[in-house]
């Protein structure tokens, strides 16, 4: 192959993956589409620039667009979720959470925080950014029957371990984490309290789930394109006031030059368009999420599948998850891959090792975003029963899950501008 066949190789696969996922029911709970105005922003000029520090205090010239935008994003920011400090520079959650342990915490230091099998997310963990800091793992017992932390069991332990920052927040997160208990423990052994909303960001913007700002949190750090249905990067936000603390001036150097150089301008304009699409629609977005999870894991849960949850109302967000048998969840995820379903192998209660799991994780804020109600939550329902309990032949399930999704293809609850994006903002007219 020449390079340029290579390049238009790259190309095709690209292409093809746009028509599989167009084809598809992309069900994977960290996911979600850009609306178009977002993705204009994506491919404008601001992709290929820098802009290290903030607004009106660069290292660049030739930021004087950017410097609005960004302190554009940051009001919207703030005024989406109610609080007085918004950064979103972070190029995702992962590296949010990061700026705050580089910001908040010491090597060495203790941090409290759940453990990734009962469902926190790996920058919590030894092999992710707290174990990058360096930083002293210790858990909270976990209350499989109500899927939250153990409130007596991570207050006990934080009063005996006195961390320097209590970490709450899942990236299994069906119910919300009562907050209010365990944060009092915490700000009184002097411990910030920490709330990763990554999965559920949409959700808190939109009025849905819980409020953590309000509830105890110190800082809340996100990812802005799961329920928030923005470009892939992440946010950190706090209601003290940047000049009012000497911990916020540590943050906002946690964020550069702490993890971040420059930070995907075109992310952050993107950001801010996601910000000024959900104050306009993000709470139908969030109510019908919800309303679409809770229908759909009842759907399932009448057709036999051990959703969790069942005598809690299964869910209060975007997710779903369910058992499929002993360490079947990665035949169980192949299944549904197979017929057009996409959707991750998840670890439940009692599993031991994450590889082998025996239960299947979904998220249906992408398929909300495409206009899907509760009745099309029904139909889908179905699909999951042919494919793991009648086994049907997936290529025939596949057929008429295309057909299904032929009347769900455009995309909700955002603007639309109108005429051809590429034209409109590219360089290259
Ligand atoms: N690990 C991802 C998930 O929850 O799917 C988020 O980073």
């Amino acid at each position: 192959m020449t390079w340029e066949q290579e390049a238009h190789s790259i190309r095709e696969m690209a292409r093809k993956n746009n028509e599989m996922y167009g084809d598809a029911l992309p069900m994977i709970a960290s996911e979600n589409i850009l609306s178009p105005m977002c993705q204009e922003m994506l491919i404008s000029d601001f992709h290929g620039r820098y802009a290290e520090g903030t607004p009106g205090q660069r290292y660049y010239q030739g930021c004087r667009w950017f410097d609005k935008v960004e302190t554009r994003g940051m009001e919207l920011a703030r005024r989406l979720f109610d609080c007085a400090y918004a950064d979103i520079r972070p190029t995702s959650g992962t590296v949010a959470n990061m700026a705050v342990f580089k910001a908040l915490a010491q090597p060495g230091d203790k941090v409290t925080v759940l453990d990734t099998a009962s469902g926190a997310h790996i920058s919590y963990g030894k092999w992710g950014a707290a174990g990058l800091r360096g930083l002293e793992l210790h858990t909270y017992p976990f209350d499989q029957e109500h899927m939250v932390i153990d409130v007596d069991g991570a207050t006990k332990v934080i009063r005996e371990v006195e961390p320097v920052l209590a970490l709450f927040g899942q990236s299994v997160f069906l119910f919300p984490t009562p907050l209010e208990e365990v944060a009092e423990a915490a700000h009184e052994v002097g411990a910030k309290v920490v709330y990763d909303a990554a999965h559920v960001l949409g959700l808190i913007a939109g009025g849905q789930f819980q409020q953590p700002l309000k509830e105890g949190a110190d800082v809340m750090t996100g990812s802005t394109h799961k329920t928030l249905p923005g470009p892939q990067g992440g946010m950190i936000l706090t209601d003290t006031p940047r000049e009012d603390a000497k911990w916020m001036k540590q943050l906002d150097w946690g964020v550069f030059p702490g993890v971040t150089s420059s930070y995907h301008l075109h992310h952050v304009a993107a950001k801010a368009i996601a910000f000024a699409e959900h104050l306009a629609f993000g709470r139908d977005y969030a109510a019908q999420i919800v309303a679409n999870a809770q229908r759909l894991a009842s759907e399932l849960h009448d057709r036999g599948f051990g959703v969790l949850g069942a005598d809690y109302g299964f869910t209060r967000s975007h997710q779903i998850v369910f058992r499929v048998g002993e360490k079947k969840g990665a035949w169980a995820a192949e299944q549904l891959e197979k017929a057009g379903i996409i959707a991750n192998m998840n670890m439940v209660p009692e599993d031991e090792h994450p590889l082998y799991p025996s239960g299947i994780r979904l998220g249906v804020q992408e398929l909300t975003r495409l206009g899907m109600k509760e009745p099309e939550m029904e139909e889908v329902a179905v699909f999951f029963q042919r494919v793991l309990q009648n086994r049907e032949d997936a290529a025939a399930v596949r057929r008429d899950v295309v057909a299904f999704k032929k009347n769900h293809r455009s995309i909700q609850y955002c603007f639309h501008p109108g005429g051809d994006p590429y034209r409109f903002i590219s360089l290259i007219q």
